[in-house]
This record gives C-alpha cells, structure tokens and sequence, in this order.
C-alpha cells in the first residue's frame, strides 16, 4: 500500500488520517463528559477521503464542508484547537463558537463553514467555482457530500449547472453506505453513484474511499485538469464506512454485524498504520502518534481555556 518513492506523502497522509481519528475519539469522550452541547457526527471510517483530498489541494482552493466535517476541516487546514473550541462553543472557535460541530470551518484556509442543509452544498460549490473560473486563477472548488446528498434536488441541479458550464469543481461523494439508517441500495434503484453523476456528461469514477493513496491520486488528476485549462466537474465516489452511529445517540444497530465486522476489517487508520510500521519501521508510527496526542492534547487545553462564547448554542 505504501509505496517506497513516496514516504513523505505516506507520512503526511498517515499523520492527518490519525490526527482525524485521535481528533474525533476524543471529541466523542468530552461529548459524554458533557463538555460539548448540541450533537455530533463522528467520521470514524472515513478518515482517508478528506485526508486523501485535501493533499491534492493548496491553501487557495476551497473545499465545502459536511455536517460530518471535523475531518474534512482539520485536513484542509482549520487547527485542532480552534476546531475543538468551536466544538465547545467557545470564543476560539473557528466560528467564534457559533456554529457548533454541524457548522465547521475557517474560510482563511479555504474551508467554506459548513451548512449542514443535505445536498445544499452542490449549487453552493458550483458558484464558487464559477467565481474561480471567471477570475481566471486555476482555483479548484471541492465539494465534500454524502451518499444521502445524492437523492436531493439540489445535487441534481448543481451537478447539471456544473456540467453545462464546465466548471472547475470536483464533487467528492463519501459513500459511507448510509444515510441515517437507510442503506444506499434501499435509497435508490440505481446505486451506482458516480453513473448517476456521469448521466449529467461529468467524468466520474468509483474508488477505494478507505485508501488514502487512491482518493489523492484521483483528486489530484482532476486538479491538474483544472489547472491545466481542461478542467470541467468532476464527481469522484469514495466507498467508505460509517464505523458508528448517525450521530450521538444512535447506536447503529440496524447494521447487519457481518457488514460492520467486514468493514471493521478494512479500518483505514490501521491498515496505513500497519503499512507505516512495515515500510518505515515502528519509530516512524511511534513518533508520529505521540505528535498527533500532544496537538489533540494542547487542542483540548486550548479550547478548555477559552471564554464562552455569548450567545452561542446551548452555551
Ligand atoms: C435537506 C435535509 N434533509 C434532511 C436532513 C437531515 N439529515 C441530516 S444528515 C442526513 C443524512 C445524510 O446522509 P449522507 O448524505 O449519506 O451523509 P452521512 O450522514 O452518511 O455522512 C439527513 C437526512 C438535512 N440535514 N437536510
Ligand atoms: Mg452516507
């Protein structure tokens, strides 16, 4: 999985992968300690597709955020601190502590706060990257949605807005394989997502969502499209797994034990864990996870230490 020629980006990939993971754990850990109000969704599973897309891109270039989108902000650049203050509604919060884990974010790297409206994000990325194709800048507009995000009228008038007028947004669907509790194949008749995508004239493809290496790769040809000048959409299907419940209070168990074991299996933190320690050795995996517990660690003190935000939800 890890391949020799690439050891910085193996590294890199594993660092915000576990970053993620050991972000995410934690969060769920103060939820039930009380510390955070409202709910959250975990993206346990999940972590390589934000962490894989996010590599390809720079700074300049936006990304849309999900109502599952802890990942997907701190891989675009949003620090950990200021996540979990957001998180605890603090004054340090990404959002000033107003928006909560369903609205994450931090428009100065290039994280657009999330909206958290299912399929909302569709139209909304393909303006930005209107905005992006009209300035001229080589600019990419990512759009991160779920599979649910697919049966709504907006993905379908985006996806088609984004085709007729060929613009530079790469739509990066997270197939964790429910939507609430709906499995994908009792959502739609035709659950092959990215041929859905592709009836609107956009190039789409199908890949292993839970391989870090494969979604940068696959979002890195797009973006070199799009910088290059031939760039239009693009709609790339991540198969992934949601590893736990929708959200806090759901414990999932409408899930065969079968499915979760398989997927379990394929846990996408500890496969590139185990790649890192036979590739690497075992102080590259070591080194790198006390650096991810010290940061989550200062991210806990720093947001712990933050006034409350006035005004705020549930503050
Ligand atoms: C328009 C709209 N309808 C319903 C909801 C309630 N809702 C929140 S998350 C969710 C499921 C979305 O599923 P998916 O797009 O697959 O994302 P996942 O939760 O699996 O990450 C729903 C229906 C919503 N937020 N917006
Ligand atoms: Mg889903």
């Amino acid at each position: 999985m890890v391949p020799h020629a690439d050891r910085a980006m193996a590294e890199r990939l594993y660092l915000q992968m576990l970053r993620i993971r050991e972000f995410e754990e934690r969060v769920n850990v103060l939820f039930l300690a009380g510390h955070i109000p409202g709910t959250i969704h975990l993206s346990l599973g999940q972590e390589a597709c934000a962490a894989g897309a996010c590599d390809a891109l720079k700074e300049r270039d936006w990304v849309t955020i999900t109502h599952r989108g802890h990942g997907q902000a701190l891989a675009k650049g949003v620090s950990a601190g200021s996540l979990m203050a957001e998180l605890f509604a603090r004054e340090g919060g990404c959002c000033r502590g107003f928006g909560g884990s369903l609205h994450v974010g931090d428009i100065s790297v290039g994280a657009v706060p999330a909206i958290a409206i299912v399929g909302a994000s569709v139209p909304i990325s393909a303006g930005i990257a209107h905005a992006f194709k009209t300035a001229g800048e080589g600019r990419v507009s990512l759009c991160f949605t779920g599979d649910g995000a697919v049966g709504e009228g907006d993905w379908h008038e985006g996806m088609n807005l984004a085709a007729v007028w060929q613009l530079p947004v790469i739509y990066l669907c997270e197939n964790n394989q429910y939507s609430i509790s709906t499995r994908v194949d009792r959502m739609y008749r035709n659950d092959d997502l990215a041929a859905r995508a592709a009836s609107y004239g956009i190039r789409s493809i199908t890949i292993d969502g839970n391989n870090p290496f494969a979604v940068r790769a696959a979002v890195k040809e797009e973006v070199d499209r799009i910088r290059g000048g031939d760039g239009g959409p693009a709609f790339i299907e991540c198969l992934t797994y949601r590893q736990g419940g929708h959200k806090r209070d759901d414990p999932g168990t409408y899930r065969p034990r079968e499915e979760v074991d398989l997927w379990l299996a394929r846990d996408p933190v500890l496969r590139m864990e185990r790649a890192i320690r036979r590739e690497f050795g075992d102080s590259v995996a070591d080194g790198i996870a006390a650096d991810v517990t010290a940061e989550i660690d200062t991210a806990v003190e720093f947001a712990m230490a933050s006034p409350k935000a006035t005004g705020a939800i549930a503050s």
